[in-house]
C-alpha cells in the first residue's frame, strides 16, 4: 500500500452493551466496501441486533504506519471447553503468568468481564505478577485499533489459510489483532475467546509460542467471551495502551512464504 492510507473503526451496541466492532486500515477506493461489509456484521449481528453504530474515518499519514510480521498459526483440538481452557491454562503458565492469575482471569472472561458484569467492547489489561487490572475503564477496556494485512499480502495469506481451511474474516482479523498486541515487549501473552454465541473458538498469543488456536472455549449459546492481554509484572500501561490503540501497522511481508 503506497498510497494514502486511511483507519476505519466501527462500533455497535444495544442499551450501551457491546454488541460488534472492527477495525481496518485501508485505501480510499476500499473505503466504500469495508464499511458496508462493517455495518451489515453489526445489523446482522449473532449477539442481536445493534441499536447504535458508530462509523469513524480518519486519515494517516502513510509514513507513520509500521510493518511487521504475522504470527505463525497452530491449532489444538478441544473435545469440549473444559478441554479447551486447560490447555489454555497450560499454554499461559508456560509463557509465565502464575496460575492463580491465569484461574481468576479465566472465570473473569467466563462471567462477564466488565466490571458491569457485562461483556466488554475491548480488552482486560493483567499484570502477571500481581494480577491486578491495569485498564484505565474497566467497563469498555483497551481497544486495540489501527492495524490490518497490507493489501499486497492478502493472496499469500488467503493462500496459507485456505490450505488450513481457516480463510475468514474472523480467523484474520483476530490473527492482526493477536499479532499486534504481541509486538509490544510489554506483553507476555494474550487470551481470546468471542462473545459470540456460535463461535466457540478461542486463542492464546504470545511473540514466543505464535497464534496457537484452541478449537473450544466455550459452551455454544454462551454469550460471554473478551480478551485478556497479561503484561510483565510492574509495567506503567499509559505508553502500552497509547501503542495499542494508536499505532498504526500493516502485516507483512512474510517471513519465509507465510506463517509457518
Ligand atoms: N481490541 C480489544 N478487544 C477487542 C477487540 C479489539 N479490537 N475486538 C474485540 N475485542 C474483545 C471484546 O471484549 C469482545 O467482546 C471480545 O474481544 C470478543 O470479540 O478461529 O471473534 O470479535 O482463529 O467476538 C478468535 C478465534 C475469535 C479466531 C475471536 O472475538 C480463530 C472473536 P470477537
Ligand atoms: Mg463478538
Amino acid at each position: 500500500m503506497s498510497q494514502k492510507i486511511l483507519s476505519l473503526r466501527m462500533h455497535a451496541s444495544r442499551q450501551g452493551e457491546h454488541v460488534s466492532g472492527g477495525e481496518r486500515l485501508l485505501t480510499f477506493e476500499d473505503l466504500g466496501d469495508a464499511a458496508l461489509a462493517l455495518l451489515h456484521r453489526a445489523l446482522e449481528h449473532p449477539r442481536g441486533c445493534a441499536e447504535k453504530i458508530s462509523l469513524t474515518v480518519e486519515n494517516l499519514s502513510a509514513s507513520k504506519v509500521r510493518r511487521a510480521e504475522l504470527l505463525p498459526v497452530t491449532t489444538h483440538q478441544a473435545a469440549n471447553w473444559r478441554q479447551g481452557r486447560n490447555i489454555a491454562r497450560k499454554l499461559l503458565v508456560t509463557q509465565g503468568v502464575a496460575t492463580e492469575i491465569v484461574e481468576n482471569s479465566i472465570r473473569q472472561l467466563a462471567n462477564g468481564p466488565g466490571t458491569d458484569g457485562r461483556v466488554m467492547r475491548g480488552a482486560m489489561l493483567v499484570d502477571a505478577g500481581s494480577g491486578e487490572r491495569l485498564e484505565p475503564d474497566g467497563q469498555r477496556g483497551v481497544r486495540v485499533s489501527r492495524m490490518d494485512l497490507d493489501n499486497d499480502l492478502l493472496a499469500e495469506v488467503a493462500a496459507y489459510l485456505n490450505a488450513r481451511e481457516l480463510n475468514s474474516r474472523r480467523v484474520i482479523e483476530a490473527l492482526v489483532l493477536a499479532s499486534k498486541v504481541t509486538l509490544y515487549p510489554e506483553v507476555i501473552a494474550e487470551l481470546c475467546w468471542s462473545d459470540d454465541p456460535d463461535y466457540l473458538t478461542g486463542y492464546v498469543a504470545s511473540a514466543a509460542g505464535g497464534y496457537q488456536r484452541i478449537t473450544r472455549m466455550k459452551p455454544r449459546g454462551d454469550m460471554f467471551g473478551g480478551r485478556i492481554i497479561f503484561v510483565c509484572p510492574g509495567t506503567e500501561p499509559s505508553g502500552l495502551i497509547e501503542r495499542l490503540q494508536h499505532e498504526a501497522v500493516l502485516f507483512g511481508p512474510l517471513q519465509s512464504g507465510g506463517p509457518r
